[in-house]
């Protein structure tokens, strides 16, 4: 029997939403055979185009579409030097592009592939922002009306009362006072940002009682003292997990908080290497691991460090921010549903322009997101709308952190 084999890999970017994504699609030497993969990497998204237009497309022709380890294994030593976004993102479109194909050469969904589902569908976070506690209550409250159970709550933004660098402040924070001749960015003040989320959690009980579970994510601005401080205030208030406390380079600390606090540590998203995530999972030093999958260089990398994970009593929370596609949020769904290790999903949501874009894009019933039992991952693109949502290179802004003075630190 002549093998299925790979005929073209074609990076799609959209950007249903104003955030970019890349969608890569393979087709294969069978007609109307083709799958799709999530390579978003947002801030970089046209440097992910040309590595699978120039180097990976090219390498990927002609390759049986059935050894998917094999395949992964020399993609990610074909340019020698490994493990970076870019490169990581790219490797991850056509890993799940082809574990799509397999799917739909077995007429069966990616999960029943691996063995099957441990739960017929993933809980699901919220987001909820404000100005001040009442107001991101009142978004909590409107959540758990719609039949959420768990919500992650932010006060100001990331970094929380966050001057931004164009226009005018939507949180205005008196302590941020900068220096003449200051340079632009997003200033925040992390003593007033620590001590408002004890504030601001102590509230939220106050006013929910016991029946929902809160989430915060520090998103790296705390100091390694400040973060134990953090972990050690908000234990009273029993958060469901406590993300990115501290940012990657400073992850040899996660072991000490472990000590001076009960809070259940979560950390991933920025990982993009093994030696990231295999010290912290040894070490039992974390809870729960949230790798963006498209960063981590797919499904193939994110089933091994899942099993590896249950081993451990470490249970998974695949990133899910708006910049993963719909196709990647169909393949974190499809290991929530089947590993044991499953804790938590994050769900960022979105418009109907994102569904015609994606049509079978996975959907949230009461709290729970479901993937459908169509084969591989039960997600399609079309094309015709997607081009209607060009994207175009730019840089953010919001990634320029600074303290008080000036010093640019982790966003
Ligand atoms: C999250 C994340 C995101 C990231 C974003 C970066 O927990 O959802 O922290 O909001 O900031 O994915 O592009
Ligand atoms: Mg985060």
């Amino acid at each position: 029997m002549n093998p299925v084999t790979i005929r073209a890999v074609r990076p799609i970017l959209t950007a249903p939403e104003g955030i970019a994504l890349i969608v890569v699609k393979v087709e294969t030497s069978e007609p109307g055979l083709y799958g799709l993969g999530c390579a978003t990497f947002t801030q970089r998204a046209t440097a992910v185009r040309t590595v699978i237009d120039d180097y990976l497309g090219p390498w990927a022709i002609g390759k049986n579409v059935d050894r998917i380890e094999e395949v992964w294994q020399s993609a990610m030593v074909s340019g020698y030097w490994r493990n970076g976004p870019v490169l990581n993102a790219a490797v991850s479109g056509l890993d799940m592009a082809l574990w799509d194909i397999q799917g739909k050469r077995a007429g069966m969904p990616c999960y029943q592939l691996w063995g099957g589902k441990s739960r017929e569908a993933a809980a699901v976070y919220r987001h909820a922002d404000g100005r001040d506690p009442e107001e991101i209550g009142d978004r909590v409250a409107a959540y758990l009306e719609a039949g959420y159970r768990y919500v992650r709550c932010q006060w100001g933004g990331y970094g929380g009362m966050v001057n931004p660098p164009q226009g005018e402040p939507q949180f205005v924070n008196p302590r941020v006072r900068r220096p003449q001749g200051a340079l632009a960015g997003t200033y925040y003040d992390p003593a007033t940002y620590r001590r408002r989320i004890v504030v601001l959690f102590e509230q939220l009980r106050n006013r929910f009682g016991t029946e929902v579970e809160f989430l915060h994510d520090v998103h790296e601005r705390l100091t390694p003292a400040e973060a134990m401080q953090l972990a050690k205030a908000v234990e009273a208030f029993d958060l469901f997990f406590l993300e990115d406390l501290l940012p990657p380079e400073q992850v040899a600390w996660f072991a000490r908080v472990r000590q001076a606090s009960a809070v259940p540590l979560a950390m991933g998203e920025l990982f993009t290497h093994p030696l990231e995530w295999m010290p912290l999972i040894e070490q039992r030093a974390i809870d729960f691991l949230r790798m963006h999958l498209s960063q981590m260089g797919g499904v193939t990398p994110g089933l091994k460090v899942a099993r590896v994970a249950e081993a451990f009593g470490i249970r998974t929370a695949w990133h899910g921010p708006g910049d993963v596609s719909p196709v990647g949020h169909a393949a974190n769904v499809h290991l929530d549903v089947h590993c044991p290790n499953f804790g938590i999903q994050e769900w960022s949501g979105w418009s109907e322009r994102s569904q015609a874009v994606f049509p079978g894009a996975p959907e949230v019933r009461d709290g729970y997101v479901y993937p459908n039992d169509r084969p591989g991952w039960g997600v399609d693109l079309d094309e015709g709308e997607a081009a209607r949502y060009p994207v175009k290179a730019q840089n953010p802004t919001w990634t320029l952190a600074r303290t008080p003075d000036g010093t640019s630190v982790r966003p």
